[in-house]
């Protein structure tokens, strides 16, 4: 029996203002009662999506003595979750993490664009080495532009079809992870959903979502936090998948009614105790 909360290293970038990486993922786990250990990959003035020109400080010399430091001391974790990296070096450290906690859940969010397009910090060898990391992993949660880019296919935004959907998924599942979740996806019967894939019980889930006509950054990482949250404290993916959307369409519904800046992101500060509390879950499906 685990006498103590459940304990996270999130190998994330510090992005001061902009609501996204660390600055949500901590106050969404700690509100689950997940203890999170921050493995800093680079501190940045803001998030990369349109507020100028970004500060940063590259933090990859960081990371290996950190990993050092934490297996001297014996740390035990129950989950590795990596997300938005500045680097191809930063990919093979944070393979490293996943390689000397085997016994950990292996969590990897393909943060690398949007829209259809890869961010301008994602280069081509960059995604080449994500793929190593969706080898390792466990779970991982793509949003439809990283799908297409981790299979190496072009993106559509064609809406998809149930068998399209469940054989995008199970393609991604063959990459290596037991759960893949794929956030904000068209379905050919006009809702947009989430959906998801386990791998070992070959069921497929969706959730589907009433968002706001906009999108704030940082609601990828909000969504992986919350779904790693519930899997930890024993969620079956159905279940996580449907409190991780909740909790978005929570958000970005408390976000919008205030018309504030998209790119300052959703108001988490004033949402985070629906995270206290225990839907019932009553908005899955089977896909
Ligand atoms: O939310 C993903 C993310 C994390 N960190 C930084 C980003 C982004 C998305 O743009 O720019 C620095």
């Amino acid at each position: 029996m685990l006498q103590r909360p459940p304990r996270v290293a999130a190998i994330h970038d510090l992005s001061g203002f902009g609501r996204c990486s660390l600055t949500v993922i901590l106050p969404v786990l700690s509100a689950m009662k997940v203890q999170v250990c921050p493995v800093v990959t680079a501190v940045l003035s803001t998030h990369t999506g349109g507020l100028g020109d970004v500060v940063v400080e590259d933090l990859t010399s960081m990371l290996k003595p950190t990993l050092e430091h934490y297996k001297r001391l014996g740390i035990e974790f129950e989950c590795i979750y990596s997300g938005w990296l500045g680097s191809s070096e930063q990919i093979g450290l944070c393979l490293d993490y996943f390689k000397s906690w085997p016994d950990a859940l292996a969590v990897v969010d393909p943060v690398m664009g949007d829209h259809g397009k890869p961010y301008r910090t994602s280069t081509p060898e960059m995604i080449a080495q994500m793929g190593k990391l969706v080898a390792v992993a466990d779970v991982i949660t793509p949003n439809l532009t990283e799908a297409a880019l981790l299979l190496g296919e072009d993106y559509s935004s064609a809406p998809l079809r149930t068998q399209e959907a469940r054989r995008l998924l199970s393609r991604l599942a063959n990459l290596g992870p037991r759960y893949v979740v794929i956030t904000g996806v068209e379905m050919a019967d006009d809702h947009v959903a989430n959906i998801g894939y386990d791998r070992e019980q070959g069921q497929y889930w969706r959730v589907d979502c009433n968002y706001v006509p906009v999108s704030y950054p940082g609601t990828g990482d909000i969504f992986a936090s919350v779904l790693v949250g519930g899997l930890l404290g024993g969620d079956s993916l159905p279940m996580a998948m449907e409190r991780a959307s909740r909790f978005i369409e929570i958000a970005a519904r408390t976000t919008f009614s205030y018309g504030s800046d998209t790119r300052y992101g959703v108001m988490l500060e004033n949402c985070l105790s629906w995270l206290t509390g225990e839907p019932t879950f009553e908005r899955y499906r089977l896909l």
